[in-house]
């Protein structure tokens, strides 16, 4: 069933809640000199190119593919619009290696076809800090489908990791594959009802009617925590201490440092917004929340060409109740003209997420590690990883 899968260091079917096989690395790490110095092997009328995305043109190149190509619903009607802002972010956090961005150009035209990254990061899991490789942007041009690029692609990659002596990884996915750690459920909340309404992201509930609707999903003008206010640059040590306390809960969660956090958590215009709650009388952050920036092209729709989209990433709470936390942030989310917000049922968010009125998605994202194995998949809740 899984040709290229079946091959791959993977958690097998086969081998689920088998307690004879241990928990950790499938394969040992080869020497380097044993990593293949040369890429595999492309059809004939395809090229590798690293694709640096500090350089404008690349980095269009690589934006007008997954424009055009990347993620779309079951339906077909919206498809994922990173924007070039946050590719640069994503692809570029400490220790980065060019290296790992990896194209495929057809020969004759120089055109941009496919597209695969990883990005280093340290991945706690349970008690165990591993070196991993997050795996992302996966993308083969509408046309070039089903001719088996995909597993080239992943080849690749895998044999650029390995050149960095990095022998694991983490990726998700909307398809389900040998075999997730965990299976996670998208809701949404509506800040724009009538907008998702018309463009059909969501529809008008039984025996509602528009304004019955818009009411419903009303927020506050203004956010109810008192020291709420934008993460600043003098935040990071307090927020990495909150972050890092916090995620230590979770079976598998990132191991971020301060410079991790700079990176990842400062705000970034239309990229990355984080807000804190320092204490009037003390001064202390206390808690944390974020979100970043996904819009949707709305594809075939007369009135509308984007769908504003904030995701919800990491938040902490010690002092402010959750939900009056993630209110505040739906809050900052409307006042930015976001018209959803999103989130998966990870860490505590299942306490927040009915009271606050979002609805349970369509889709469902599977999250996948690299020759790592787990005896047992994990529950939602005890994930502590958001990939973006
Ligand atoms: S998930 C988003 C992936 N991208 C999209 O969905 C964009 C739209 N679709 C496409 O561009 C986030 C194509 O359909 C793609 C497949 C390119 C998806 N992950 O070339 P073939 C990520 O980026 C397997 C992994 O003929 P295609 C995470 C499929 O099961 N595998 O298909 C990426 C089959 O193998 P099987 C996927 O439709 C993580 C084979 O590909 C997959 O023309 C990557 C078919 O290939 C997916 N999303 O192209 C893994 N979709 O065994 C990283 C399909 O079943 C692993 N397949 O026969 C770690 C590497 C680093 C290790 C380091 C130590
Ligand atoms: C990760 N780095 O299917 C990349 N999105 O529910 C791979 N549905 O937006 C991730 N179909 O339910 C791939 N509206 C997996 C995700 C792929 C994209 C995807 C789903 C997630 C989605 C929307 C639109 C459905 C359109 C028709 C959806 C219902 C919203 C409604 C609002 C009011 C309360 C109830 C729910």
């Amino acid at each position: 069933k899984h040709k290229f899968w079946e091959t791959q260091p993977v958690g097998q079917y086969k081998d689920l809640g088998n307690s004879s096989l241990s928990e950790g690395p499938i394969e040992a790490p080869t020497p380097l000199s044993e990593v293949k110095q040369e890429p595999y092997n492309l059809p004939s009328q395809y090229e590798w190119t690293t694709c640096d995305m500090g350089s404008e043109e690349t980095c269009n190149e690589v934006y007008n593919l997954l424009k055009n190509n990347y993620v779309e619903d079951d339906e077909n009607m919206f498809r994922f619009n990173y924007s070039k802002e946050f590719l640069r972010w994503a692809l570029h956090p400490p220790g980065y290696y060019t290296s790992w961005h990896i194209g495929v150009r057809a020969k004759a035209s120089k055109k941009l076809v496919a597209f695969i990254t990883g990005v280093p990061a340290r991945i706690r899991v349970r008690n165990e800090v591993v070196k991993m490789a997050e795996v992302n942007f996966l993308c083969v041009h509408k046309k070039l489908r089903s001719k088996r690029l995909a597993p080239v692609l992943i080849k690749e990659v895998t044999r650029r990791v390995h050149l960095e002596n990095i022998w694991q990884a983490a990726y998700t996915a909307g398809v389900v594959l040998p075999t997730p750690i965990t299976t996670c459920q998208y809701w949404h909340r509506s800040l724009n009802p009538k907008k998702l309404i018309d463009v059909g992201f969501s529809r008008l509930g039984a025996r509602m009617t528009m304004s019955r609707t818009i009411k419903l999903y009303k927020l506050s003008d203004s956010t109810a925590s008192p020291g709420f206010r934008k993460m600043e640059l003098r935040d990071v040590p307090a927020v990495t201490r909150l972050l890092r306390d916090y995620l230590a809960q979770f079976a598998v969660a990132p191991d971020f440092d301060e410079n991790d956090v700079e990176h990842w958590l400062l705000p970034t215009e239309n990229v990355v917004d984080s807000y804190v709650v320092e204490s009037p009388d003390s001064h202390d952050i206390t808690d944390f929340c974020s979100f970043y920036t996904l819009p949707s092209s709305i594809l075939g729709n007369q009135n509308y060409s984007t769908l504003k989209a904030a995701y919800s990433y990491y938040n902490v709470s010690t002092k402010t109740p959750l939900l009056q936390l993630m209110n505040d942030a739906l809050i900052v989310a409307k006042q930015k003209d976001y018209d959803v917000f999103n989130a998966l049922d990870v860490m505590h968010n299942e306490t927040f997420l009915k009271e606050l009125k979002f609805g349970p998605g369509d889709g469902q994202l599977h999250y996948y590690l690299y020759n790592y194995r787990l005896r047992d998949a994990l529950k939602a809740s005890e994930l502590g990883l958001v990939l973006l």
